[in-house]
């Protein structure tokens, strides 16, 4: 550990590298592979193969007074992932929004969801001169048991049901994430990457899918969502075997600026993306971003779930 820690100052990106091994070798060692092998299509092609002679083919029932989502046609919306990568439209009833961000006031957050640096979002002030830095990330834990209406939208039958029509088959919950991304005027290049500002693709399964919220309102200057479209089907041999962070030149002058989109939106505004689409948050510099995620894969490894024993949860200013 201590080693890990030093690499971190030193070599953050060897650092990376060799926390994830770490991670995945004492956690779960099939996580690990799948983080080497699930971004070839090749492999991709066979595990769905070999998932659909093992599965029966999935019937879902949607019951449309269930879902909070009563006027999104699911098929259409899978038509768009397929195509493009990503669907808008799928938008929050107010009183869940009201829901989640009492939640958020209510509760504390944690940089870089490090467990022991909880704080309250009306603390931010005090929380930086804590931490002696300016913030630029924090998580909630526990979402789906503390927040009734985030357990709700994980399993309302509609986002289900769009995601075992384009997983095809039975999805299975994987992560929430509900997260702050703070204001800055200006975040190297490293921060960045931490704080998922730089174009990257996501591998958290062989076949997954995410559905993004935003809880704030979201213009050009409070982070925007950013992703490339038609690009999780479409990606240079190097992006493949070398899947770190790429500068925005770099996307642009591959895939054209036509293929780049912006989402913004009031607070509410939901998204379906297939984040394996290279993508990024826009670094809010008026407002912070309050944004939740759900995401659906095929596997639950287990590696990725907000859930962690409250005993465990500290508040900052309990930790001097
Ligand atoms: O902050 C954002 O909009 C990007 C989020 C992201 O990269 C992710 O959830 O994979």
């Amino acid at each position: 550990m201590l080693i890990l820690n030093l690499l971190h100052l030193k070599f953050p990106l060897l650092y990376d590298i060799c926390y994830e091994n770490y991670k995945g070798l004492t956690k779960n060692p099939r996580w690990l592979l799948m983080r080497k092998i699930a971004r070839f299509n090749l492999v991709r092609s066979v595990i769905k193969y070999l998932a659909s002679l093992k599965n029966k083919p999935y019937k879902f029932y949607v019951s449309e007074s269930q879902t909070l989502f009563p006027d999104v046609n699911s098929d259409l919306v899978v038509d768009h992932l397929k195509k493009d990568g990503f669907y808008f439209g799928i938008n929050l009833p107010r009183e869940i929004v009201e829901e989640i961000v009492s939640f958020a006031y209510s509760n504390p957050c944690y940089i870089h969801r490090k467990p022991k640096l909880g704080f309250y979002y009306h603390q931010k002030n005090l929380a930086e001169s804590y931490y002696g830095n300016k913030l630029t990330l924090a998580g909630y834990f526990n979402t789906s048991v503390l927040c009734p209406a985030i357990n709700q939208l994980q399993n309302d039958p509609i986002l289900l049901a769009i995601a075992a029509k384009y997983l095809e088959q039975e999805p299975v919950h994987i992560a929430n994430l509900l997260w702050w991304s703070f204001t800055s005027d200006g975040t190297t290049s490293q921060e960045k990457k931490r704080t998922f500002q730089m174009f990257h693709y996501d591998v958290d399964d062989y076949r997954f899918l995410k559905f993004f919220f935003y809880l704030t309102d979201v213009d050009l200057y409070s982070g925007p969502h950013i992703c490339i479209r038609g690009s999780h089907k479409k990606k240079k041999l190097s992006h493949l075997l070398l899947p770190k962070s790429k500068t925005d030149d770099e996307i642009l002058s591959y895939y054209g600026s036509e293929s780049l989109v912006t989402l913004c939106g009031q607070a509410g505004f939901g998204f379906a993306e297939d984040t394996f689409c290279f993508h990024k948050g826009k670094t809010p510099i008026i407002r912070d971003r309050l944004m939740l995620q759900i995401e659906f894969g095929t596997t639950d490894y287990g590696m990725q779930h907000d859930l962690r024993e409250p005993s465990l949860l500290q508040l900052m200013s309990s930790n001097k």
